[in-house]
């Protein structure tokens, strides 16, 4: 079993001195031919390891990223937008569900990964640590931040690890679901009263740099994307998704009359790549690393949800004279 947290030395890792020559080669054949490499098959450790964290961050932010909609889904506005809302929150639910077994195949139990989350010790997405003041800010991340995670799955379902790829082209699909839901309750708020059209224009005020922020640091200093890359784990760099989100969406927005709060964001006709404010990198850091705005009641209410659950998974797990219900 490989139960070694999130740390990770890339620099070391990456002289992959240990691994044998000859099944690197062939490793990186399978790779070039566009193969799908399971479970079974021989991979370097590194391909494992970097496999393990990422897939484990990303599953992480499912389960986290329902916590700022699932807080909406009583306040949610009507009848249907609470249906809605509701089946899209089980949804991310279940995509953390396919994702940690998918990481399981690598070796490291659903267990250890989220121990590792309640210490503190695994990343999960920058973008769920603000807090949805407004039904605005709901709807903001249902439409933008699931167009964002569409950007980035859909060109890694392409990727070269089989189970995550199997798992990315279901969760897209259900994304694809998501993003209409959430487009149309923008349109909604855009088109309706001046109240309603300054609540989604503050909402874009407010998550704008941390969506800029989500498709990771630019690819000048991201320390894992070259090998990611080159075993096709990431079939696009953190630029070119963010390029492609802007490509995609800057004009979506615009038609709906809000305003993007960058006044340098514009397409260079030349080079056909956006340019923008730089965002503030340090805060990014800052937030990735636990201090952002809502790190901490994230993580506590996944540790209630955690000891709540735990008579469930004991239940599920053991003989019935060895656990104790809470009613007991
Ligand atoms: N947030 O070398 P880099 C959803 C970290 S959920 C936090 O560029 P990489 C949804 C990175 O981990 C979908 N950390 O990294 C759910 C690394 O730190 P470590 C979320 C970030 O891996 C519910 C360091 O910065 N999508 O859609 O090459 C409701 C250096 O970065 C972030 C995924 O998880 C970030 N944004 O590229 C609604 C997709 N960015 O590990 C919606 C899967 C970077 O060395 N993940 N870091 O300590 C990926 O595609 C890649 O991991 C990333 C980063 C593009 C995110």
């Amino acid at each position: 079993m490989y139960g070694g947290g999130n740390t990770f030395d890339p620099i070391t890792d990456t002289k992959q001195a240990t691994e044998d020559p000859q099944k690197l080669q062939e490793f990186e054949a399978r790779i070039e031919r566009g193969e799908k490499i399971e479970p079974s098959d021989w991979m370097p450790d590194l391909y494992r390891k970097q496999l393990i964290r990422m897939i484990e961050q990303h599953a992480h932010s499912e389960i986290i990223g329902a916590l700022p909609e699932g807080t909406w889904i009583t306040r949610a506005p009507g009848f249907k937008r609470k249906l809605a809302l509701m089946a899209k929150v089980q949804d991310e639910v279940g995509h953390a569900q396919l994702l940690y077994a998918a990481a399981e195949t690598l070796g490291k139990s659903r267990e250890q990964m989220i121990d590792d989350l309640l210490e503190g010790k695994s990343k999960y997405s920058n973008i769920f640590n603000y807090p949805a003041f407004t039904w605005a800010d709901a709807c903001f991340i249902s439409w933008l931040v699931d167009a964002g995670a569409i950007v980035n799955q859909l060109a890694n379902s392409k990727g070269s690890y089989g189970p995550y790829c199997r798992a990315l082209e279901r969760i897209c699909v259900e994304e694809s679901f998501h993003l209409k839901y959430g487009h149309h309750c923008v349109i909604h708020l855009a088109t309706g009263t001046d109240i309603q059209r300054k609540m989604m224009q503050e909402a874009l005020n407010r998550w704008w740099e941390p969506m800029m922020h989500f498709f990771g640091p630019p690819d000048k200093v991201s320390v894992h994307t070259e090998v990611l890359m080159k075993w096709k784990v990431k079939m696009s760099s953190n630029d070119q998704c963010r390029n492609q989100f802007l490509d995609m969406y800057v004009p979506k927005i615009l038609e709906l009359g809000l305003t993007i709060p960058d006044p340098l964001l514009r397409k260079n006709p030349e080079t056909e790549q956006w340019e923008y404010t730089e965002p503030d990198w340090e805060v990014f850091k800052k937030v990735i690393n636990g201090d952002g705005p809502c790190n901490e009641e994230r993580l506590a209410v996944r540790r209630v949800a955690e000891a709540r659950g735990k008579w469930v998974r004991q239940a599920l797990l053991k003989p019935k004279t060895e656990y104790v219900t809470p009613l007991a």
